[in-house]
This record gives C-alpha cells, structure tokens and sequence, in this order.
C-alpha cells in the first residue's frame, strides 16, 4: 500500500508555450511553496532559471520544484515542451509517478500533443490532463473534452465534477469491468479505486483552469494528492510503469529476510555540471542513498534536494525522493544504479548528423574533449569523431538545439563553434542470419570467433547473446568477446553506417593455452562481425535504414489537395484526412530525409494557418536505397579500420585471407552453412572409411622418391582443382603478395611487423591426419580407395611424408581400426611420419582427441588437427587444439611445394 508521506513525482509535459512552467509556478503557490508566483513572461519565473531561457521565454533544462500538498512531499518536474528537446522530457518519465499533460484551451490536440500521448503510453505513465488558458475567450470545456475523449482516451474524464455524483460514479465504474459489476451491486466508488484506476491508466482525469490566473489549481493540487500512488515503495526498487521485463529490480529484494535493510537503487535522468560540481540527478527507487556511500569507484561527497535555483544538503534520500548527488563521475543519463537495470533505448532522437566547424582555432583533440563532456548530460549528441574526414561529428534535434549548443560550448569553454548543414543519419541491418568468423595469428597471437549475426526486430537495437558451449571456450574469454561486441559502434559494410536490430551471438571461439595475448580477441571479434556481415552482403541480405518520422499535420481545409500531393512525392505514408469544419489533419509517417524545409513551404502556402510537427518513430528499409549507397560510396574492403579479413598463419608468416575465404582457412567449424548451400566443405563426407579394414602392410615403399620432383605437385593440384574447383593464382600466395605491398594497414601495424624473427626457438607442433577422413574429403584419393583402399592410404602416407620434408611440424597420421577384431593397434614410422593404426573399439577421434589432449594441454605443444569431419572438431577445441579442413591440409601442402620449387628455382 502506498505511503502517503513518500515524495511523490509530478512531471509536467506539453507542447511548447501550453503553459506548464506558469503552472509550476500556480501550483508551487497554490501550495504555499513560494510566496509570490513570478511569471515567464518577466524573467522572473521560479524555474525557468537559466539566462538562455529568461531570454528565449522557453523552458530548455528540465527542472524541479519540491512542494507539499495536504501534509505530502510532491517533487514537479518541469520539461521543455520545444521538439528540438523532446529527449530532456523524454528522460524524466522514467522518474516520475504521475504526468500533468497541458494542452492550451486555444490549440486543442494538435499533433504533438498526441505524439506526447504516445510517448506516455509507451512509458506507461498514469496522466492527467490539465486543459489551460481556460481564460482566454472562445474557450470551450465540453468541446475540449470531447476532443480528449475522441483524441485520446475515451476513459478521459471531468474530475473538477463531484466524483460522488451518481452520473461521475457510473462513468467512472465503466473504466473497468470489476468495478462494474461492484458499483452494479450497489458498492461505492471510492477516491482509492480511482487512484487505482489512474495508475492504471484506465482513467484519464481532466481538469480545465488558467495557470497565469490561478484558477482550477487548487483542484489540480488535490487530484494529484488524492489520486497519485508513488511508484516505488520503501521497500524494494520497483518500476510499477516502466516497460515490462526490464525490472531487475523487481526481483532484487525476492528472497531478502523481514528486517533485511531493502537494496539501494535509482534510476539516472540527468547529469549537470553546477559551478564546476558534477552532478547526478536521480530517483531513488529502493532502499536509501547515504552521503559517503559508495556508488561503482566512487563515493557520494554530497545530497542535495534542489528546489528551483537552490538546493538544501542532506546526509541520506530515501526511496521516492529525486536528488543531484555530487562525487560520481562516471554517471550517465539514463543508467540504473543498485538494483535498477539501465533504461532501454529512448524514443525520441536525432536523426541528423552535423559536422562541427571549429571556428577559433581551437585543436580538435581540445574540442573533442569539451563535447565529450557535454554529451555526459546529452548522450543522443552522440559525439564521434571521423578519421577520414578529420572532423567531429555530433547528432543535433534541429535549429534550436543547435543554436543552444552553440551558446552553452562558447560559455562553458570558451569555444566558438558552428555546425554544418545536416545529414540523415543511416544505420544498416541484415535480412538473413549470416555467421562471421574471424581470426587473428600473426606471430605469437592466437585467436578465432565465429558469430551469428541474426535479424532482429525494428526497434531492438543490438543485442548480444554468448552461447558459445561452456566447455569450448574459457569463460573469460567468452566474456572478453562478449565485452568487445559491446564495447565499439559496428559499421556496416554497404556504407558505414553502424549496425542495428541484430541478434549477434557468440557461437565459438578458440583460444591457444601459449599464444592467445590480451587484445587479439579484440580483433578477431570486431573481424568476424565485418565478416558475418559481407557474407550477408554477398548474398544480397544486407539492409539499408532510414529514419522514418510520424507526422501530424493540421491544415486549412483548402489545402489539403496540395497538402496531400506534396506528401505523396515525398514518400509519406498517410491515414485518410480527418476533415472537420474548415480544417483538416493529417496522420502518417515520412522518411526524414524527405521533410527537408518543408514546414516552412506549408506556413508560407498556406499563410500561417497550416502547422506541421514531426517525431522520431522507428528505422525502416530505406525508400532510396541504391541512392544514398551510390552516394556514400562506401567500399568496405578500402575501410582499413574495420577489416573484414583474416589473419592466420602459414609457415611461421602472418596471411592476410580475405573475408571471402576466411571461411576456407578457419580453425572451428560451427557447422553453420550459408543458406544457398554454397560453400562445397560440408563435413559430413568421409566419417572414418568404417569398411576400411586393417592395412595388409604391404606398399609401405617410398615409391615417390623416384619420380619426378614436380609431379607431386601437379597431382596435387589436380586433386585440389578436381575436388575445391579450379585454383585462382593468389588463393595459395596472399601472403606474399601482402607482405610485398606492405600497405595493409591495421591499426597502425603492417603485416611486415608479423614476419617472424630469426632469433626464434622453434617450438614443437603437430600435425594430427584424420587418414581415412582425409582420403575420403579429397575427390582422387576417395576414387582410389573405393577401388583399393591400401593404394589410397599409401598415396596420402606419401603426400604427407613429402610434406613434412618442408613443414616444421611433427606429423602423426591416424588410421581408424576400430572394427578390427582383436585389433591391438599399430604404431610405425613411415619414412619422416609416424603412422598410427587405432586398436579395436578405439575410433580414430577418440584416438585423436587423447592424443591432442595429451600434447596441447599438458605438454603445451602447439597441436593442429585435420579433418573434415565437422563433429569431431567440437571434440578437439576442448583439447585446444587447432583445426584444419581438409582443403586446408591440401592447400597448405601446395604453398608449401609451391614455395620450396620457387625458392631453388632462383
Ligand atoms: N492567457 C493565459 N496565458 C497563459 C496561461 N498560462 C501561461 N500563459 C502564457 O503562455 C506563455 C507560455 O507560458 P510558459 O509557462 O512559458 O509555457 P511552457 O509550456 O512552460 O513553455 P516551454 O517551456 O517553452 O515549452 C506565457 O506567455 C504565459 O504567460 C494561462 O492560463 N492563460
Ligand atoms: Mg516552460
């Protein structure tokens, strides 16, 4: 039940000039807080404070006013109401309890009111509607509230109306069905089940009056007492109207003991810099605040409960109440503290980027810094600086956002700024789920990720999801990639623009015990989100956003032809014109980039009688796309700090593979596979050749010693062409090619400084052969082994015994003997090989897996596995040990010859 003596938070919200800050100031007189009401008009307003808005005659800052009516503490937070500031107010409705929605007597619902409607049923914020200017002539209350009722809420109700009247006591019944049925049995309604009603928006209070005169205060001041529940208790941070699901805390306080002192949290709607303090602005939801209480590296140094311009210190806030609390630099606008989960996205943003020109001379890293901080109280600035173009870059709202950034930069730092003309801001999504793996090995690194990048819905924003198996990857490991997918703005790749409304999740990832640094998780997560992404792109599944932007228009009736044609070009989407006496609405959406100045073309056509308002609605597939692609002139490939390729390592030197065959090169194989069953290596061919038998031991001669030195070679690579397709030339030498270019920058590094060095210890490594999985994943040799299996074996014993004259591995080549009965396994050197023969009931997995164990875990050999079998190296990565496809092995073999045949031809 609620406590009648918590703070209860009252927030003002309107278009702009309906009134609300003169009703701050009625109501703070009303309740005798101040002894003489000051007006807007005269500057001298309690809480339009600042000199901008003393000057301006417009609310900028949000502000707060503490109060107290009928023995209760009430805080009214006061919004600006111009659209440029719509996310100032949008922030504090997380905080408060209730809403006072002013809507001016003169202008009725126009457009934004209704778009404010949406934005506090969105926030599930209980309201009250207070009709002002009541005063001015024409004014009509029960025209008024019949537009209320139609418009907004048919629960919309007369409160200035003695709720005992019978025909108020019926209506009021109707909003809900239980109480129906009780007041049709007789029973009576009372102020608490309307207070119920109202917090659970199934009643809309309406009460009419004039701030600037004073008048239906005193009612207004009442209703919020009577009918306003706090929406936190004492004893548990608890979000009754914020969005479902999202309440940690909730469940914070479950399970704590009766007399455990309930959990501290608050929610952050703001952060100012008063006189050189820092300060926090936030709700308390549960629990109490104590100066010297540590919050994350910090400790509270002050409390203050601020009261317009003036605030008293105090040592503790309890739940319910707002305060700015100083000592916390690392706050931001929106964040949850203690048991409070962050606020999800907001609603209203900018949907405009604007380069800022700095016009005194000032070094950008200085001015980079000042904008920095001013993005701490406005976070959609969203501060970011562009390397090509050398400029920063910020989101502006429009003209008067910018105009007061402007003032605030020169006065806070000193600093002369403008801002170019503005650009719509894109972002890009998938259509289709794609993975992204990447890899990173230059010397002494370790790392590979692989990613599902799956479409997510409008609206979601990016959410990031580890559900790599447990036991595959190291928990801080996955925790690390998991940090690195949060910790960057991810670019498209069809024109850089940051990515949305994706699931990406962590599928697997591997780590080597001896060469995995701090850092190379970094670039092999940031990779193999660029990668997922161009494979997407390659298929046709990337996607362009744009901001779309719901509009209300309201027009004279005659216009409304011209009104309408002109939409039409630009792309809006409307419902059908509402027409009433000489007047027309207009609902609907519009991409953004359409709107361009034409409020200003609609005042002037229609000489000031038509009006115009637009908000930011959701991001939708671009109208334009091709265009604005064409325009951007965006190639990912060129985006040398946002790489799509990979690193790996051949013979002891970084190779760079491009995104489009990491795929070929990469370690784990998630056995995801593009939808267009693209990709040829499915790993399903060739499981351990269970027939096979076990070997004669005959045809264990070195039979290619004798032959020619290149027709190994050639063989190989016509098994290579017969069963991958034919060979581009740099598909086998992307190594040198890079390292001879030496221009492949990233992140400062040329792939030069990844040539190993002389000085180096060889370190012991291994090369495991799967036998018969190999024999069956190469077309040649699968050929031959169905006609004679022995001839197979010894033709790849051969290949391999070739090979490892010119790799520095140690190669063991495995032979499944698993249904050889009585089998007791076999072990022998072929030439430079070993070769193994696995005992009966011993798989060559198994086999593999032990030994792999054995050499990369305890002895810390570097262990590389191939195989193609897509199970088997699910088993392996346990082992951390490396995988290599089976047209790996064949590729790595033919750089191998190719490089040696070069090397004594010269
Ligand atoms: N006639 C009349 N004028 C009013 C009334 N209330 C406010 N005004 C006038 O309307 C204008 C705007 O008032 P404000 O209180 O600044 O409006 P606001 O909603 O706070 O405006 P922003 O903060 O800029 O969004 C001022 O000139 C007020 O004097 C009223 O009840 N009757
Ligand atoms: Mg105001």
């Amino acid at each position: 039940m609620a406590d009648s003596r918590m703070n209860r938070v009252i927030g003002i919200i309107a278009h702009v000039d309906a009134g609300k800050t003169t009703l701050s100031e009625a109501l703070l007189f009303v309740s005798g807080s101040i002894r003489s009401a000051g007006r807007v008009d005269h500057g001298d307003a309690f809480l339009d404070t600042d000199a901008m808005e003393k000057e301006r005659g417009i609310t900028i800052f949000s502000k707060q006013a503490r109060l107290e009516i009928g023995g209760s503490p009430f805080t009214l937070l006061d919004t600006p109401g111009h659209g440029d500031l719509s996310p100032e107010m949008e922030r504090t409705l997380r905080v408060m309890d209730a809403c006072i929605l002013v809507i001016s007597a003169a202008d009725g619902i126009g457009g934004h009111v209704r778009i404010l409607w949406e934005l506090l049923a969105h926030y599930h914020v209980p309201v009250f509607v207070f009709i002002n200017k009541m005063d001015q002539p024409g004014a009509d209350r029960d025209a008024l509230l019949e537009q209320v009722r139609r418009e907004l809420s048919e629960h919309a109700l007369d409160l200035g109306i003695d709720t005992a009247d019978p025909g108020i006591q019926e209506e009021i019944a109707l909003c809900d069905d239980r109480l129906t049925e009780r007041y049709l049995e007789g029973g009576h309604i009372a102020a608490e089940d309307i207070a119920e009603l109202v917090s659970a928006r199934k009643l809309c209070p309406v009460l009419f009056g004039s701030a600037l005169r004073m008048e239906g205060i005193r009612e207004l001041a009442d209703a919020l007492d009577r009918y306003v529940r706090p929406s936190v208790s004492c004893g548990e941070g608890r979000g009754e109207h914020t969005s479902a699901g999202a309440g940690a805390g909730e469940h914070a306080s479950a399970g704590a003991g009766e007399d455990t002192a309930p959990e501290f949290g608050a929610r952050v709607f703001k952060i100012t810099h008063e006189g050189g303090t820092r300060l926090t602005w936030m709700r308390i939801t549960g629990g109490s605040l104590k100066a010297r209480d540590p919050v994350g590296n910090d400790k509270v140094s002050q409390i203050r409960l601020y009261s317009g311009e003036r605030f008293t210190a105090v040592q503790e806030a309890a739940a319910g109440e707002v305060c700015a609390v100083a000592g916390l630099s690392f706050t931001f606008a929106g964040q949850g503290l203690g048991t409070e989960p962050d606020a999800d996205r907001y609603i209203m943003q900018p949907v405009q980027m604007s380069a800022v020109q700095i016009l005194d001379g000032t070094d950008t890293a200085t001015a980079l810094g000042y904008l920095k901080e001013l993005e701490e109280e406005e976070p959609l600035l969203n501060v970011s600086y562009d390397e090509q173009a050398a400029e920063i870059r910020i989101r502006i709202m429009g003209q008067i956002q910018a105009e007061i950034l402007q003032r605030v930069i020169a006065e806070r730092f000193g600093m002369a700024v403008a801002f170019g003309p503005g650009t719509i801001v894109y972002r890009e999504t998938i259509a289709r789920a794609a993975e992204g793996v990447g890899h990173y090995e230059p010397l002494r690194h370790y790392s590979e990720v692989h990613l599902l990048l799956e479409p997510g819905l409008p609206g979601s924003g990016l959410i990031l999801e580890d559900r790599c198996p447990p036991d595959t990857l190291e928990g801080n490991y996955r925790r690390l990639i998991m940090k690195h997918l949060a910790e960057k703005t991810h670019k498209g790749v069809l024109t850089g623009a940051p990515v949305t409304d994706m699931r990406i999740s962590l599928t697997a990832g591997a780590a080597s015990p001896v060469h995995t640094e701090g850092g190379d998780f970094r670039q092999s997560t940031y990779r193999a989100v660029r990668q997922g992404l161009m494979m997407a792109a390659s298929a046709g599944n990337c996607v362009l956003l744009e901001p779309i932007m719901d509009i209300r228009l309201d027009i004279p009736r005659e216009s409304l032809g011209r009104t309408l044609s002109d939409l039409q070009q630009m792309h809006a989407e409307l419902a059908p014109p509402e027409v009433t006496a000489g007047r027309a609405a207009l609902t609907g959406t519009i991409p953004a980039s359409e709107i361009g100045d034409y409020p200003q073309t609609l005042a002037s056509f229609t000489r000031g009688e038509g009006s115009m308002f637009t908000a930011f609605r959701e991001y939708a597939p671009c109208h334009n796309a091709d265009e604005v692609i064409a325009a951007a002139g965006y190639v990912p490939e060129e985006d040398l700090e946002e790489p799509a390729s990979s690193i790996f390592c051949r013979h002891g030197a970084a190779l760079l593979v491009q995104w489009n065959e990491v795929r070929d090169y990469m370690h784990l194989d998630t056995g995801w596979r593009p939808d267009t069953n693209g990709s040829g290596n499915s790993g399903s061919i060739g499981s351990a050749g269970p027939d096979a038998g076990r070997p004669s031991g005959s045809g264990r001669s070195g039979s290619g010693k004798s032959r020619d030195p290149y027709a190994a070679e050639k063989e190989l690579m016509a098994i290579f062409e017969r069963t991958y397709g034919p060979i581009r030339r740099n598909d086998l030498r992307p190594a040198q090619e890079h390292r001879a270019g030496g221009s492949s920058h990233d992140n400062g590094r040329t792939i030069d400084d990844w040539k190993p060095s002389k000085n180096r210890t060889p370190e012991k490594s291994y090369l495991l052969v799967d036998g018969y999985n190999i024999i069956f994943a190469w077309e040649d040799l699968r050929d031959l082994a169905l006609d004679d299996i022995g001839a197979a074996r010894d033709k790849l014993l051969d290949i391999l015994s070739n090979y490892a004259g010119y790799c520095s591995e140690e190669i063991i080549v495995v032979f499944d003997a698993y249904r050889v009965t009585g089998g007791l396994g076999e072990v022998y050197r072929y030439h430079n090989i070993d070769v193994v023969f696995t005992r009966e009931a011993e798989t060559a997995d198994l086999y593999i897996e032990k030994t792999s164990h054995e050499l990369a875990v305890k002895k810390h050999y570097r262990v590389t596995v191939a195989t193609s079998d897509a199970i088997e190296q699910v088993i392996i990565f346990g082992t951390g040990a490396l995988r290599l496809s089976a047209r790996g092995l064949l590729e790595q073999i033919l750089a191998a010859q190719q490089e040696m045949r070069e090397r004594y031809l010269q």
